[in-house]
């Protein structure tokens, strides 16, 4: 077993390794003394981005509830009673009102969410509508719709779609019992769908259901061993939502969490991090170590899909108090 030592960092994804990281390695780093892990985490980071820039999204949701899937995690699932009033897909222009706002406050990608099993075909001419609007602003796009044929992730594409947000959620051995209305392996595929349409993707999962660490583990090792790793992952901590199935949820401790991002780092050392979902749980000293352990991307602004996020004041002082600074768009070639 290889052993964690912080003056020979241990990068997963390095050029020179043929063989995807074991279980074991993953393990191994994730057991480490504390400072151990975050200096890694922390080594590994520099050697790919500013450590003091955080990229900033913001998130809406254009068609709210009245969800198909059962995810016991989730306010828009139809399976439960979350008192959420379901919406049709929301008009281009107040898309597109939204998303001027959004790069008004700063945020340079815009993620469209909806409450879809998958789209229908029908839906796309819009889709494709308020991904033009939005990149014709000047910002980086993003949608997360469900499972998408290969079709529709091609006229996506074609419409000048950066990201696809499509979450594997958790382990394998534990989805089932998130999920039943759909599999994991529908998820792997869907994600494949997207990589092969040449949209960039987002794919990353939530800590705090009642998963064990070995479930998070495999989690990040699934992701990191994908053939392409996602260029963007998203780590939420569970808003628990009243009826939901998973209301009631232990929460996750925090120093685990950070734990589970420095491996994340350290698994994917060229990935955007996303410290996604959670945040106004969490205090700024928790997302401080965070940030430490490699996450390098918020939602901005105070409303997620259907809950609340810190808000802009909150988060302008967080950066101010750690000198942290938004994360310039790279300009497109
Ligand atoms: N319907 C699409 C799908 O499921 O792929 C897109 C929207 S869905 C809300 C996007 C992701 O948000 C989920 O995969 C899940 O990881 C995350 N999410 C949803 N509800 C959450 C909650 N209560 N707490 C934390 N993360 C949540
Ligand atoms: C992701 O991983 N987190 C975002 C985004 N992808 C679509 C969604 C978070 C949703 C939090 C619960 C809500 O606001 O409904
Ligand atoms: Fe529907 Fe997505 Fe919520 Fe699952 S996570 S219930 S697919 S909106």
């Amino acid at each position: 077993m290889k052993k964690l030592n912080a003056s020979q960092p241990f990068f997963a994804n390095d050029e020179a390794r043929s063989s995807p990281i074991t279980v074991q390695e993953a393990k191994t780093i994730y057991n480490s003394p504390f400072n151990d892990l975050l200096f890694q985490a922390q080594t590994v980071h520099r050697a790919h981005f500013d450590p003091n820039a955080v990229q900033m999204s913001r998130l809406l949701s254009i068609k709210t509830g009245g969800c198909a899937e059962d995810c016991g995690y989730c306010s828009q699932s139809a399976h439960y009673p979350t008192g959420l009033k379901a919406s049709k897909l929301m008009e281009v222009d107040r898309v597109l009102t939204e998303a001027r706002k959004a790069k008004d406050a700063g945020a340079t990608r815009y993620c469209m969410g909806a409450a879809w099993r998958s789209p229908k075909d029908r839906d796309i001419h819009m889709l494709v509508a308020m991904v033009e609007g939005v990149k014709a602003l000047g910002m980086e796009t993003c949608m997360t719709l469900g499972m998408l044929t290969q079709a529709q992730a091609g006229e996506l594409a074609k419409a000048g779609l950066d990201y696809y947000n499509h979450n594997i959620d958790t382990s394998e051995r534990f989805y089932p019992e998130i999920i039943t209305t759909r599999s994991f392996a529908e998820r792997l595929d869907t994600l494949e769908t997207v990589r092969m349409a040449g949209i960039k993707v987002c794919a990353g999962g939530i800590l705090g259901m009642g998963e064990t660490v070995d479930d998070r583990i495999s989690m990040l090792l699934t992701l990191a061993n994908l053939p392409v790793p996602p260029e963007s992952v998203p780590i939420n901590q569970l808003i628990p939502i009243p009826g939901s199935k998973l209301a009631n949820a232990e929460p996750v401790d925090a120093i685990e969490f950070v734990r589970t991002i420095a491996l994340a780092r350290i698994l994917m050392p060229t990935s955007h991090l996303r410290l996604s979902a959670g945040r106004t749980a969490m205090s700024d000293e928790m997302q401080a170590l965070c940030f430490f352990a490699g996450a390098n991307s918020i939602f901005v602004g105070d409303t997620l899909l259907t809950t609340d996020n810190p808000g802009d004041d909150h988060d302008a002082a967080l950066f101010r108090r750690l000198g942290l600074s938004p994360m310039p768009l790279e300009p497109a070639i």
